[in-house]
């Protein structure tokens, strides 16, 4: 995976995709109350957090990322995110923009699904009261299902014809299909694996193709389900049914405007944020603390995004989204040093200058391609040297010096 992870936000219209996106980014996406405000997909680079190495070491005060940053020993790891136009039921049949969307998500590794939990948009994404969001849920799954199962079966006869002339094996003819979708021998393979079907690929039924499909995009597109707009007085309902149901490992909390509102107010100088915080300052409460005064207006806003989302959720849960993602992937940071015993690359310049997230597993010899893009000569952790075939493990072999020659 290593530095080209991508997150790609989906959801109905209206749901806050391109706020969140916002948010998580301070880019400025178009946003509006009205449904299909995105067309194009918006990219941009968020930051994932993660605890860094230097905490462990007492040198939080010589951390100094290339890329990101790293404040009190969490360390923002550059990641990409794309925000797409928004999904309707029956987009895989064309509905609303169709299915281009799904196109512009196949190389995602990870997917945000923002459901908007106040039930204030229908199905669609128009305006309305009411409205159950539970739902959402299922059937954004459904149309993903549906796009990649209806693209395979229509193709199927001939795939079929192929694999019996060829005597090719299942994976290698599976992934000729899901390669489209991004997808790898190593993730096909896992599907296959993971479903234990006896019968050989000629005689696969249409519900033996439907098993396959779900478990490829559970496998291939691991979800993230933001329940976005907290803020509302009508959400806490929708919260409680959606959490009895859901893996709460997938879920998260978060009012995307909120966040968005508190960033601009701290860049403008009225109050004193950190993103992801439970705390706004204001004058009020710092009077030497140079803040600008606060008009009515924005007061009253402060103290209703206090208490309906930064007192009772501890923040605004735009910031956990990426973590969670991070966590689904099963993703674990390593830092590359040319140096292994001070972790540093060049004298004076700091300490773990760089950071790759890697799936847990990976080897040290593939962390190698992805740092040096080729093998290294000799790879050193500390506490000497490393086998090539070595698992990456989190606070134990994390911290790697790759040897290009043997005098390096
Ligand atoms: N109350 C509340 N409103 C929000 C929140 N996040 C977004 N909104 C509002 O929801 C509306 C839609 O937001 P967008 O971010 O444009 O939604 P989108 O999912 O990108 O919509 P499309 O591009 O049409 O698919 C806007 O009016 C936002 O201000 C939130 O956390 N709370
Ligand atoms: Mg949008």
């Amino acid at each position: 995976m290593g530095r080209d992870i991508l997150i790609g936000f989906v959801g109905k219209p209206s749901s806050g995709k391109s706020t969140m996106l916002n948010a998580l980014t301070d880019a400025t996406a178009k946003t509006g109350n009205f449904t299909f405000t995105t067309i194009e997909p918006n990219r941009a680079i968020g930051y994932a957090q993660v605890n860094c190495a230097c905490s462990r070491f007492g040198l939080v005060d010589q951390c100094r990322p290339i890329y990101g940053g790293c404040k009190n020993g969490k360390r923002s790891i550059p990641i990409q995110l794309l925000d797409v136009a928004g999904l309707i039921p029956g987009a895989h049949t064309g509905k609303g923009l169709g299915n281009k969307f799904l196109d512009d998500l196949r190389h995602a590794n990870a997917l945000v699904h923002v459901v908007d939990v106040s039930g204030t948009t229908d199905a669609e994404g128009k305006a309305c009261r009411g409205y159950d969001p539970s739902v959402d849920i299922e059937w954004l799954y459904n149309e993903m299902t549906a796009w990649i199962g209806t693209n395979l079966k229509e193709k199927w006869p001939n795939t079929r014809r192929r694999h019996i002339a060829s005597k090719a094996n299942p994976v290698h003819t599976l992934q000729s299909q899901f390669s489209g979708y991004g997808s790898n021998p190593t993730i096909t393979a896992k599907v296959l694996d993971s479903l234990h079907l006896n019968a050989p690929l000629e005689s696969w039924d249409e519900a033996t193709l439907d098993r396959i499909v779900g478990r490829f995009v559970d496998i291939k597109f691991p979800t993230v389900i933001a329940l976005n707009k907290i803020d509302h007085p009508d959400s806490d309902a929708n919260i409680s049914k959606i959490a009895r149901r859901e893996d709460p490992n997938r879920l998260v909390l978060a009012s995307a405007v909120s966040e968005v509102f508190l960033r601009r107010l701290a860049k403008q100088g009225f109050v004193n944020y950190e993103e992801g915080s439970e705390f706004v300052d204001t004058i009020e409460e710092f009077p030497d603390s140079g803040l600008k005064p606060l008009s009515e207006s924005l007061r009253t806003k402060i103290t209703d995004i206090q208490d309906m989302v930064l007192f009772r959720h501890g923040s605004t849960g735009v910031c956990n989204v990426l973590a969670r993602a991070i966590e689904l992937l099963d993703l674990v940071p390593v830092y590359p040093v040319k140096n292994i015993h001070n972790f540093s690359n060049n004298p004076n310049d700091g300490v773990f200058k760089d950071c790759v997230l890697v799936k847990q597993g990976t080897t040290a010899g593939q962390v190698a391609q992805i740092v040096i893009g080729g093998e290294a000569m000799s790879i050193i952790g500390m506490n000497g040297n490393v086998g090539e075939s070595d698992p990456i493990i989190a606070g134990k072999n994390d911290i790697l010096s790759f040897k290009l020659r043997k005098d390096t």
